[in-house]
């Protein structure tokens, strides 16, 4: 067993996936791979508490294997597997279920926004419960994600704090971690929103796979404002700001330095530097995704559940005991 610490992140299969979830989370989860543990989960059992379609499940959780291996995910250095083909992440979640207050999942804004969009249902608003149950079935130290993620990893937090105190020490207090830039990277026709892959609208995203001629559409249709000054303002002008994190994240230049060259250029112009800096940034992964075999990521990802299952239920002997489960049927530990 490795002396390092472990950090584990999922993403759902709910949609192709976009530049927000690249700079926010995944880019993220390929730069911790050599100093952590790194554990990656396709989480398709989020994935049907909002309206779906069996047969375009199952390709979209395949393609979106593929894109995690297209980014940079080394099945080499991190464990990377299907939610659902490891069941303890469910029987935790039962057993987490039992210490989380209503209250506290009544508070998650993502359950108001889905269940408003998409209707309600149990397993959505019991989201955050499985969601912290991923994280602490592997026992993770550490959770890269977006700020969106802010609170429900909180409430993983908490999780862990009342587990321990109620049952004896078993799980870490999972710390969150964010970029410092793109940790939002919103959407490009209203600002002031995050961009999201259930946004109706598709000019309001870049997918990872979009082709180059709409990727530089999108950006030639970003919104704006109506002043002439390229400079950073959240407040004042999210739209511009916005662009500017994309184009740093991508050139890897400071915004500074961004601001100080485009200062004085036309909008127009900017917005095709931006989406020519996308186009490149995102080809090599476009390449690698599709030079990759179906039949060879679907062995990568049965090899991963064999191993996290493995892992899983080496963490899951000590929790079941706490609780006064045993593995010899019918006796106290
Ligand atoms: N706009 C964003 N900027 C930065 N990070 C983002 N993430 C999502 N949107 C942004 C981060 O991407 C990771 C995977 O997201 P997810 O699959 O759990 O989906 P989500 O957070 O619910 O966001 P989406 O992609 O917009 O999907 P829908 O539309 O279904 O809600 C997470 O770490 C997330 O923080």
């Amino acid at each position: 067993m490795s002396d390092k610490k472990t950090v584990f992140s999922g993403i759902q299969p709910t949609g192709d996936i976009h530049i927000g979830n690249y700079l926010g989370a995944l880019r993220n989860w390929v730069n911790l791979q050599d100093s952590y543990d790194a554990i990656y989960c396709v989480v398709d059992l989020h994935a049907i508490t909002v309206p779906f379609d069996p047969v375009a499940l199952h390709r979209s959780r395949l393609n979106t294997a593929k894109l995690l291996l297209a980014v940079g995910v080394d099945p080499a250095r991190s464990l990377l597997y299907f939610q659902s083909q490891v069941p303890q992440h469910a029987e935790l979640s039962w057993m987490l279920s039992t210490i989380t207050s209503l209250g506290a999942l009544n508070r998650m804004t993502q359950f108001k926004e889905k269940a408003n969009k998409a209707g309600e249902n149990l397993g959505l608003f019991a989201y955050p419960v499985l969601m912290a149950a991923d994280i602490l079935v592997h026992k993770a130290h550490a959770v890269p994600v977006g700020d969106d993620q802010t609170q429900h990893l909180e409430l993983a937090r908490d999780l862990s704090e009342r587990f321990n105190s109620r049952y004896g020490e078993e799980f870490p207090v999972p710390e969150q971690i964010t970029p410092e830039m793109g940790a939002r990277i919103m959407s490009l026709k209203n600002p002031t929103t995050k961009m999201s892959k259930s946004d109706e609208d598709p000019n309001t995203r870049v997918l990872l796979l979009d082709e180059p001629d709409t990727i530089r559409k999108r950006f030639k249709a970003a919104v704006t404002d109506s002043e002439r000054e390229i400079r950073y303002d959240r407040e004042e002008k999210p739209g511009i700001s916005n662009l500017l994190d994309i184009l740093a994240l991508f050139t890897q230049r400071s915004i500074d330095d961004l601001v100080e060259e485009y200062h004085d250029t036309p909008y127009g112009h900017f917005k095709v530097t931006v989406g020519e800096a996308v186009v490149e940034g995102l080809s090599p992964i476009r390449s690698a995704f599709y030079g990759l075999d179906d039949e060879e990521v679907t062995r990568i990802m049965v090899k991963g559940a064999l191993d996290a299952r493995t892992r899983a239920e080496g963490e899951m002997a000590s929790v079941r005991k706490k609780l006064g489960f045993d593995a010899r049927l019918g006796q106290r530990a």
